[in-house]
């Protein structure tokens, strides 16, 4: 089965100055421990938000293509972002949906997709036209490479394993924040 942190490894070796947006918990400490970098957005506690705010950023930023690094829990906590981003449709959207089955963070608690919902048919139903679902780490840089090199939005839903990664990013939301508006160019307010 896929593994997170390998497949965040294949990511951020493969972007040069794309922004990644990555969700609260696991996804964070992952791109975190694969490379740290000013456009790495590390979401603390905000549930479900990292979908719109990589949303929000491919709207405003078209000419580059922006990653969103979701988790299944987390984004069934904010299912209302994918038909959002399907009508919106902006090309340059990435969003990866780390699909292990569980709240792992908070003690492996099922999440829906335990019981057979289907994030991928959600996302078509959402209007999503480029949507897939890898469970290998060779079907997930197929997918990867491929949203990045063509028009999306793309939704790549990886079924993965229960692996943690020890790295943890700084803890001030501040610090992230300018941080990464920095990377971008604006200046923080
Ligand atoms: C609104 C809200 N409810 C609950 C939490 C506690 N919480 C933090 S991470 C997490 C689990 C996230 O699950 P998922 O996105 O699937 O990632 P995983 O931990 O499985 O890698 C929960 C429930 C929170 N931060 N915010």
């Amino acid at each position: 089965m896929l593994n997170r942190l390998q497949a965040t490894r294949y990511i951020v070796q493969h972007v040069t100055d794309e922004p990644i947006i990555a969700s609260l918990g696991n996804p964070k400490f992952d791109l975190f421990t694969a490379e740290d970098r000013p456009q790495n957005f590390y979401m603390w506690n905000s549930m479900g938000m990292a979908s719109s705010m990589g949303l929000g950023l491919a709207m405003v930023r078209p000419q580059q293509k922006v990653i969103i690094l979701d988790g299944d829990g987390a984004l069934l906590m904010n299912l209302n972002s994918l038909p959002t981003a399907a009508v919106r449709a902006p090309q340059n959207l990435i969003h990866i949906i780390w699909d292990n089955r569980q709240f792992e963070l908070t003690g492996g608690q099922p999440t829906h997709t335990a019981f057979g919902t289907d994030l991928a048919k959600l996302a078509q139903g959402s209007g999503f036209e480029q949507v897939s679902t890898v469970e290998t780490q060779e079907a997930f840089e197929l997918a990867f490479d491929r949203a990045m090199q063509h028009p999306g939005p793309w939704i790549i839903v990886a079924l993965i394993d229960n692996e943690r990664a020890a790295g943890r990013p700084p803890k001030s939301p501040t610090y992230i924040k300018h941080r990464f508006m920095g990377s971008l160019g604006v200046q923080p307010v």
